[in-house]
């Protein structure tokens, strides 16, 4: 035991490729979904986008070494798609793509970091998107492949894997509302591209699955949070229900219990569409190895009497009227709610509907606007409270033998967040976007003491 967890218990960062990496034209990469969204102009708040990012193509020797030195056993990071399948199609796998990510992962061996990849994170060759994205089956078939393409070239150095990561922001910020890429806008559209995305997480597992990979494990990351009612009046606990179904149910029913909550594809007026992909449920629904659970913040939400607002880009298509509520919790720069105690909830109410499932948190972290002081320290007192608040949580759980197998903080480095640019600094280590210098902040230190 190390400060109440168990010895096996992972301590890990987490990064993604997009937000990380830049370099977005070297060795071959195509273009992805994220490239062409971040350079339309007006999609991301501060005008910038991950064309440089914070280096980590050709840091990431260095950066390991800092995780490493942090006291860190797990590195999770995600594999571009467009890296290695510019074009998007099978047949074409870049080997320097590949080569990249298994030098990356020897890395993380050399320096005694267990390597957990996320095969998509968000970035979608463009050309795929060209052809209909996430709205059309085809490209749940592509993914197929393009896992197998990396399964097959990177399993002997990469045992832990993850198809997906949130699901939930590709599909409802992606074709819902419009805040990510490919800022689509047709609310029941991202019904179906979740459904095309869970498609894909399943033909990746079984054709990966199949292939003869003894002593892997295999998983999805999802971000589901806490719903709840701002009173206990009836609309608000429906408007609870709504939301919690959008969020939570839509993802956890298919892949936990093999089918669709039905509460909300007739909320959505969905029922027809997903009755027709029934036959997709088993192949969704098959054995996970562990659960990444990705939590920030729980949600409070209320049903204001008064006329429904007009459907517009909606992340709550069939539920536009349902607001959140602050409920005075103290917020982050996000503006997300912190309350360590959604992380026990969340974890507990999923550990319900699958008892025996191994869990980790596969990203935990927020949002501060740090400052450097005058000798070079990031003193960052909100986001190591944060952290220690939701860690206190892990160990609670742990000790009352709850089976949470490991911990991410998202994120190891500041980095590219998404429409925020970099306006919004996730890091346990500061990073100066002028010279990319990193300089580790005192949550980070935390973190290396607490672990040591
Ligand atoms: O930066 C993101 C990450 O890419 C996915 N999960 C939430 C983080 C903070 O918004």
């Amino acid at each position: 035991m190390t400060n109440g967890f168990p010895s096996g218990f992972t301590w890990g960062a987490a990064t993604a490729s997009y937000q990380v990496e830049g370099a977005v034209s070297a060795d071959g990469r195509g273009p992805s979904i994220w490239d062409t969204f971040a350079h339309t102009p007006g999609r991301i708040s501060d005008g910038t986008n991950g064309d440089v990012a914070v280096e980590h193509y050709h840091r990431f020797a260095d950066d390991i070494r800092l995780l490493a030195d942090l006291g860190l056993t797990a590195y999770r990071f995600s594999i571009a798609w467009p890296r290695i399948m510019p074009d998007g199609l099978a047949g074409s796998a870049n080997p320097a793509g590949l080569d990249f990510y298994r030098r990356l992962a020897e890395a993380c061996l050399a320096n005694g970091v267990t390597p957990y990849a996320t095969l998509y994170h968000w970035d979608l060759p463009q050309p795929l998107e060209d052809a209909g994205g996430w709205l059309v089956r085809d490209t749940a078939y592509r993914f197929r492949d393009y896992a197998v393409a990396v399964h097959d070239g990177l399993s002997d150095v990469i045992k832990h894997w993850m198809t997906l990561n949130e699901p939930w922001c590709s599909a409802f910020l992606g074709y819902g509302n419009g805040e990510h890429a490919p800022g689509r806008t047709v609310g029941v559209d991202a019904l179906k591209a979740a459904h095309h995305l869970l498609l894909g997480h399943g033909l990746a597992l079984d054709a990966i699955r199949t292939e003869g990979s003894g002593g892997s494990a295999y998983g999805i990351a999802l971000n589901p949070a806490p719903i709840h009612p701002a009173s206990d009046s009836p609309a608000d606990r429906d408007a609870a229900r709504r939301i919690d179904g959008l969020r939570n149910r839509l993802f956890l029913e298919p892949l936990l219990s093999g089918q669709y909550p039905a509460d909300v594809l007739e909320d959505t007026g969905t029922t027809e569409w997903f009755a027709a992909q029934e036959a997709d449920l088993p192949l969704i629904a098959a054995p996970l190895d562990f659960l990444g659970v990705n939590y920030y913040c729980p949600t409070t939400v209320a049903a204001p009497d008064g006329p429904i607002s007009t459907p517009g880009p909606s992340t709550q298509p069939g539920s536009e009227n349902v607001v959140a509520v602050d409920t005075g919790l103290p917020t982050t720069q996000m503006g997300w709610p912190i309350q360590a105690s959604g992380l026990r909830d969340i974890l507990v109410a999923i550990n319900k509907l699958a008892p025996e499932l191994p869990l980790y948190v596969t990203e935990n972290g927020s949002a501060y606007p740090d400052v450097v002081t005058a000798d070079g320290q990031v003193e960052d007192d909100e986001r190591l409270d944060y952290l220690r608040q939701h860690v206190a949580v892990c160990k609670d759980l742990v000790s009352e033998g709850f089976p949470l197998k490991g911990y991410f903080a998202w994120s190891l480095l500041d980095n590219f967040e998404w429409a925020w640019g970099y306006s919004r600094r996730f890091g346990i280590v500061y990073v100066d976007y002028a010279t990319q210098q990193r300089i580790v902040k005192k949550s980070g230190r935390w973190l290396q003491d607490f672990l040591r």
